[in-house]
């Protein structure tokens, strides 16, 4: 009936106007790329998209904060244990399939073919170890000082970094770089300016650090009786107001992304500027994470509950367009929030707990293009791996997957510490620049979708202590 039709309208509205958004925007971006609009013009165009990635922002902190916080307090020890050590399998697990997909993929698909002969580099070895890069990333987790924790970040202990574009003319590969020298030399200046912060920061705060603080602090005041009583109910209420705050963005969220979208279209490169290999590397990227992503994932959460990943994989649509359209997995949160517990129905405990981990430390997506990508620079380069500089890289992209902020090309930035741990030279990222920025939006989407699908099973698994504290709680359990 009519009624009927009104209410699927509106129970489905946000993902209907999402689509239309993707849609209209790239339709949009297409018909206004010949114009050429200037790089001022283009940041007016797409102001509405900028303003979605501040709100989006703007709330993260405080989300992560407060929903971790929540999340342990209202956990017994028992559980949040249990849960803990279920979400670290999940994500070590998923991540090093990840990595080993890449490495296969690459390694059949061979996108790189030696040129080395016709690239002179003298770009400096970057002073940087994976054991620095490891040191780093723990150290990170314990933020001397929490305020401080929540500025932007600059301070890391290899700061000095220094890329150069190898010009290269009639190279193919080296093409599409070359006709953008200048825009690459200004991404790579941004890219120092925004991203070298501290690994394992959002936005160039220290997630990573307040992450590990508010859980300890939500383990505590959980398990302090009456004496935490206040503290357990002014975060509990303070994540109820985010999320509220999250529902009005949500109705803003379909306009930001149609801009974003379209901006990006109007700004991009000319693909034709791009080279056999470089399109090469760029299938291959593809494949690897569709592999990942909509072979490997849905399948394991379909073998441990059960349940159609695609009915889980259809409410969180919304999460993974945002995803797609800010490349960037922390901005998503919110909206990955809103999708697994309004339209999925994932028991809060779980979410609060476990998806701004996932968005911190689990990027399945990451781990495997950055595995990817070195091995792809080492076959440009004619360099043979052995067997174990190929599980240095298994190790060291894993590492710098967690280390990667969930932030756009953060990924690029940590595979610094690919590269070097086994000599391969820290330069070559140029190479892959052109393209970072599509491939960018797809790892962050699969990062989401492996963030999503890691609660869905973790709910599963932890089931049973999940309902004997509602007993114990004297909740209402609602039967299976
Ligand atoms: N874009 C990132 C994310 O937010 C990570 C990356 O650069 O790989 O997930």
């Amino acid at each position: 009936t009519k009624e009927d039709v009104k209410s699927y309208l509106f129970r489905n509205a946000f993902v209907l106007l999402t689509v239309t958004a993707v849609i209209v925007g790239t339709i949009l971006g297409f018909t206004l790329r010949p114009y050429k609009m200037s790089y001022r013009e283009v940041k007016y165009f797409a102001f509405p998209g900028e303003l979605l990635m501040r709100m989006l922002q703007m709330l993260v902190l405080p989300l992560i904060i407060s929903s971790l916080v929540t999340g342990m307090a209202a956990l017994d020890s028992k559980a949040s244990g249990k849960m803990g050590m279920r979400a670290v399998v999940y994500y070590m697990t998923t991540t090093i399939i990840a990595v080993v997909i890449g490495i296969i993929i690459v390694i059949i698909i061979h996108p790189g073919k030696g040129t080395k002969e016709n690239m002179h580099r003298e770009g400096k070895i970057v002073q940087v170890t994976a054991a620095d890069a490891f040191l780093d990333l723990i150290r990170n987790m314990f933020p001397p000082n929490l305020v401080e924790a929540c500025f932007k970040q600059f301070k890391t202990n290899y700061e000095k970094r220094s890329f150069k574009v190898p010009v290269q003319p009639n190279d193919t590969l080296m093409g599409a770089v070359i006709n953008n020298v200048s825009e690459a030399l200004e991404t790579l200046t941004r890219i120092r300016e925004e991203l070298i912060p501290v690994p394992g920061s959002v936005n160039g705060v220290n997630a990573l650090g307040l992450v590990v603080f508010s859980m300890c602090f939500g383990f505590v005041i959980g398990n302090m009786k009456e004496q935490g009583q206040a503290l357990r109910e002014f975060f509990d209420s303070l994540n109820e107001a985010i999320m509220r705050l999250v529902a009005v963005i949500m109705w803003y969220a379909p306009l930001g992304i149609l801009f974003l979208i379209a901006g990006k279209i109007v700004e991009m490169e000319d693909m034709g500027v791009i080279g056999g290999q470089l399109a090469m590397y760029t299938v291959t990227v593809i494949v690897g994470l569709l592999i990942h992503a909509v072979i490997v994932l849905p399948l394991l959460y379909f073998l441990v509950t059960r349940k159609n990943p695609w009915v889980f994989i259809a409410g969180l649509l919304q999460a993974l367009i945002t995803a797609l359209g800010t490349s960037s997995s922390s901005a998503t949160l919110p909206i990955t929030f809103k999708c697994l517990e309004e339209n999925i129905g994932v028991d809060k405990r779980v979410t609060r707990f476990v998806l701004p981990v996932g968005a911190t430390i689990n990027m399945d997506g990451t781990a495997l293009y950055e595995a990817l990508a070195a091995i792809f620079i080492a076959q440009v380069n004619n360099f043979d791996l052995n067997f174990g500089q190929i599980i240095t890289i298994s190790i060291t992209a894993t590492a710098a997957s967690i280390g990667a902020a969930g932030i756009p090309q953060a990924g690029l930035v940590t595979m610094v510490i690919v590269l070097t741990s086994v000599g391969l030279p820290t330069d070559d990222i140029t190479l892959i620049i052109a393209v970072d920025w599509f491939l960018d939006r797809l790892r962050t989407t699969t990062n989401v979708l492996g963030d999503s699908l890691g609660a869905g099973i973790i709910e599963h698994l932890s089931r049973h202590e999940l309902k004997n504290q509602d007993v114990e709680m004297g909740n209402s359990v609602i039967e299976e």
